[in-house]
């Protein structure tokens, strides 16, 4: 692969950085946490971080939870999951103009905080609990609404005319009122804009949610140059499970502008029943302790050496600094194996079998891959009410 000088967006000085980076990627091995990318590619942003992109609204994450009828609140799943899809894959662009190699975090890393506003309060716990393979678990829960979404993820990468990523893990969706749960299964990525050095995300294929309710949802992505030509593309369907001819509702449109919902196969006059604007809504930003105040296994009193190394475009300093976390790390390894112990998770337990995933999943013919992410992990609520000050605060 060769970069174009035409429409770069990276600067002369970083060209050749660029193109030695473009010719590495097409024979690294799959980690993405191996993978090495130029100074002017990498973010201050840790992986653990991520997890909070589940909730952009919180009212729309708890949405569900006021509605009676279960089809409109299995659409309502659907709709929050949509909305979840912006912050989740474009915001990074939108903020930093690209999307830029997120900071590989470390076994027991935190990302701890809280939404407030109409919705209550809405917190979020996401915790690193494995580092080979990298894995990163969360839960999300409004205990007002009782409403909880919990799952974990690892990535998969491979090289073919770009990087393709595949996401192995996924999410529950769990409402109180209605004892009900949805399984969440999580989009492949690939990144487009690499020859042009201006990186971006794109969907593609096709992810489900499956309720225990009897619904599934079933949502196809698409990018330019694909039905509709327009970039971020979604078709999704609701539909009684196992009768996908049978659609209660359609929703298309453009995961990062706006879609429409309407009744049954969504074709010639059917009846619009909602819409969603991507851009209208102001997100409800995620309260997070001073950095001076976190713990330092939180992910941004952890990094902020290596943050701000980035920020000034040191290099040097920036190795230096990762190179004694990792040191730390790997004299704790040592120690552990030395007492013959593991590291113990703040948040988060392994288990062998996990019920209601197996139950969700029948329809769907998909499995756990417990091997590619090192174990079944569940948020252990005992734990959370344990933990010292000031993880337990409002648990
Ligand atoms: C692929 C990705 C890292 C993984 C990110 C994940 C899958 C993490 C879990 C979140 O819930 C969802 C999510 C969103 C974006 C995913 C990232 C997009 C780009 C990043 C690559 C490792 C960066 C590629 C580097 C470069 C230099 C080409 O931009």
């Amino acid at each position: 692969m060769s970069s174009k000088d035409e429409g770069s967006a990276v600067s002369a000085q970083n060209k050749g950085s660029w193109s030695s980076f473009l010719k590495s990627i097409a024979t690294f091995n799959g980690d993405l946490s191996t993978m090495t990318a130029p100074a002017f590619i990498l973010s201050t942003t840790s992986l653990t971080e991520f997890s909070a992109y589940w909730v952009e609204h919180p009212s729309v994450f708890v949405a569900p939870a006021k509605e009676p009828d279960p089809a409109k609140r299995a659409l309502l799943v659907l709709k929050w999951f949509l909305s979840t899809l912006k912050p989740s894959y474009s915001s990074r662009n939108e903020k930093l103009g690209s999307e830029k190699k997120p900071l590989n975090p470390f076994l027991g890393e935190l990302y701890l905080g809280r939404w407030e506003d109409e919705a209550g309060t809405t917190q979020l716990v996401s915790e690193q609990v494995s580092h080979h393979p990298p894995v990163t678990a969360y839960c999300i829960w409004n205990a007002q609404h009782g409403v909880r979404l919990q799952g974990y993820n690892a990535q998969k990468a491979s090289f073919s005319r770009t990087i393709n990523v595949k996401q192995i893990g996924h999410a529950l969706y769990h409402l109180d009122g209605y004892n009900e749960d949805y399984l969440i299964t999580l989009p492949a990525i690939h990144i487009e804009g690499l020859i042009t050095g201006s990186p971006y995300v794109e969907l593609n294929k096709s992810t489900y949610i499956q309720s225990s309710s009897g619904f599934t949802a079933k949502i196809e992505y698409a990018g330019k140059g694909w039905v509709s030509g327009k970039k971020n593309s979604f078709t999704a369907q609701l539909y009684p499970t196992g009768k996908e001819k049978e659609p209660l509702y359609t929703l298309d449109g453009q995961w990062t502008d706006s879609f429409i919902i309407k009744e049954g196969d969504g074709k010639h006059k059917a009846r619009v029943v909602d819409t969603y604007d991507a851009k209208a809504l102001k997100g409800t930003p995620l309260i997070t302790a001073p950095i001076e105040q976190q713990d330092p296994l939180e992910s941004q009193r952890a990094w902020q050496k290596v943050a701000a190394a980035i920020v000034k475009g040191d290099m040097d300093k920036t190795s230096y600094e990762k190179s004694i976390i990792e040191n730390q790390q790997r004299e704790l390894r040592k120690k552990e194996a030395a007492e013959g112990r593991e590291w113990e998770r703040a948040f988060f337990t392994k288990v062998d079998r996990y019920p209601i995933f197996e139950q969700l999943a029948k329809p769907l013919a998909i499995s756990i891959d417990a091997d590619k992410t090192n174990g079944i992990w569940l948020f252990d609520s005992n734990k959370a009410m344990n933990a010292k000050p000031p993880f337990n605060k409002n648990m």
